[in-house]
């Protein structure tokens, strides 16, 4: 099919017009850009036109052929449908439709190695494919939001600028850049998804802990969340947080968070990360937490059986209040940092799984607004890896290993008093565990390596020779070079 352009003036088009992609149409329109508008079914893209016309030079298309039509050449067009088989469905509509050169950007939460295919399949056919991770809900999608887009450079040159000018601006910086290439932005937005998780689970955990060890109501612990979004915790999701805590539930007069049900429910990023995470031998152990506590969370039958099962001797509950506020604070901050090493430890493997030469200052630069995991803290991750773009571990930066070094007694004594009072701390204790673990000298795994070889003949290295070797376990048990 040909479809001539004479006459387009739009310069990007969106299809997609659910609260995402409308919320985008609207921020690029308002940013003097001609935006032509495509949904499957009119409706709404009709209800834009009305609603929000005046934000700007909107090009109404009912059929494919006409939103492409509307489109400057080279013609870029970006997908915000439901991620899946309708991305696949609209791709294969607008392919057939488009020109070689022409871009498709999808900005949907695809799943990367999805769009590593989608990504091949279009090249194939001439066409450039950018696979753009966006973060930031509906509200950073229509004020600037957090984006993450892979693909190939060239696209990126004659898309760059469009998608720089509708990102969040941090101290004059866009939260966009170019990550690598094919699936590799949608494989850094997954993870940002996980660290999400690992940070709201952890912030759960020090809510209950308020709640159950110390007894406070939600104002009172919205108050202290307020406080802490003045100094180091300073993120979108403690704001968040202690709004969440103040909010008054208008039927009952009660907290709001009182009297929804406390069965967490996921889209499946958080599911993704971890599934990728086990297949790059990547231990993301709070990401990990955090999803099982929300599946623990929602096995509400499971849970309504098992309450009042025996919970042996409990503690008393911590007699200075301020003092365990802020050892909370310190355990909230260390464990962030771990999500944050582990996150950023699953990138760098995914990297050199798909070569993608992937940045991490670059990201810490993007995730610094725009996206859910905003925060004073990514600044300092953005310094240590300029400051070393090798380093081993983020805990290792010397501003995160002083960090770590002054909460640690506060984090051991959080997962102890938790532990001894019943009330479940698994992303604070996991957190902690994985970094003893990761600082021990000597770890189990030599035992681990004895039983593997006695069962499975899977051969151990020794400290003190180099190669292989293995026990005759079954025989004499002398040792032999494997
Ligand atoms: P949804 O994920 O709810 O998708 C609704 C849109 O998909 C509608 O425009 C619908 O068209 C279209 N669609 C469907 Br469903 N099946 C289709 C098909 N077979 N062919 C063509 N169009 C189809 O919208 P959303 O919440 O705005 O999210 C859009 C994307 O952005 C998703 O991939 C989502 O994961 C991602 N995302 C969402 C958020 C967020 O905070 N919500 C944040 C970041 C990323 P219709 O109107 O004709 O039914």
């Amino acid at each position: 099919m040909t479809i001539t352009n004479e006459g387009a003036r739009a310069q990007i088009g969106v299809t997609g017009l659910a609260v995402m992609g409308s919320n985008i149409a609207r921020n690029l329109a308002r940013h003097g850009h001609t935006v032509a508008l495509h949904n499957r079914s009119i409706a709404k893209t009709d209800a834009l036109i009305a609603e929000h016309g005046g934000d700007g030079d909107f090009v109404r298309t009912e059929t494919v052929e006409e939103f492409v039509g509307a489109l400057q050449k080279p013609r870029r067009v970006l997908i915000m449908v439901k991620a899946g088989d309708p991305t696949d469905a609209v791709i294969e509509e607008l392919a057939a439709a488009m020109e070689p050169g022409d871009i498709i950007i999808d900005g949907g939460n695809a799943l990367y190695t999805d769009t590593i295919r989608r990504e091949a399949s279009l090249r194939e056919r001439g066409l450039h494919f950018v696979g753009a991770g966006i973060s930031g809900g509906e509200e950073g999608a229509l004020n600037g939001p957090s984006i993450m887009p892979g693909g190939p450079k060239e696209s990126y040159e004659a898309l760059g600028p469009l998608l720089e000018s509708i990102a969040a601006q941090v101290d004059g910086t866009p939260c966009c850049t170019h990550i690598g290439p094919d699936g590799s932005g949608h494989f850094v937005k997954m993870v940002h998804n996980g660290i999400e998780y690992a940070d709201m689970q952890l912030i759960g955990e020090a809510y209950n802990l308020f709640r159950d060890a110390l007894g406070y109501d939600a104002d009172k612990i919205a108050e202290v969340f307020t406080e802490w979004n003045a100094g180091d915790l300073e993120s979108y999701l403690v704001e968040i947080t202690a709004e969440v805590l103040k909010q008054k539930d208008a039927k009952t007069g009660k907290a709001l968070v009182d009297v929804i049900v406390d069965a967490a429910e996921q889209k499946g990023t958080g599911r993704w990360t971890v599934k990728s995470a086990l297949d790059l031998g990547v231990p993301v152990t709070g990401i990990a937490e955090a999803v099982f506590a929300r599946a623990l969370s929602g096995s509400r039958e499971q849970r309504r059986a098992a309450v009042g099962l025996a919970s042996g001797q409990l503690a008393d509950k911590p007699a200075d209040a301020a003092q365990f506020t802020e050892d909370i604070r310190q355990a909230l901050y260390a464990s962030k940092v771990v999500a944050y090493a582990q996150g950023f430890d699953q990138i760098a493997a995914g990297s050199a799984e798909y070569d993608w030469d992937l940045h991490p200052a670059d990201l810490a630069t993007i995730w610094r607004g725009g996206c859910i995991i905003r925060a004073r803290f990514l600044n300092r991750i953005k310094e240590a890896y300029d400051e070393n773009p090798q380093l081993p571990s983020l805990i290792l930066a010397p501003y995160f290993r002083d960090a770590i070094e002054t909460a640690i007694d506060s984090w051991r004594r959080v997962v102890s008093t938790a532990t001894l009072l019943g009330i479940p701390v698994p992303a604070f204790a996991s957190s902690l565990s994985y970094y003893d673990a990761l600082r021990a000298e000597r770890l189990p795994a030599a035992l681990t390596q004895g039983q593997r070889d006695f069962f499975g003949a899977h051969t151990y290295e020794r400290t003190d020779a180099e190669g292989k070797f293995h026990t005759l376990w079954s025989g004499d048990r002398s040792e032999v070079q494997a």
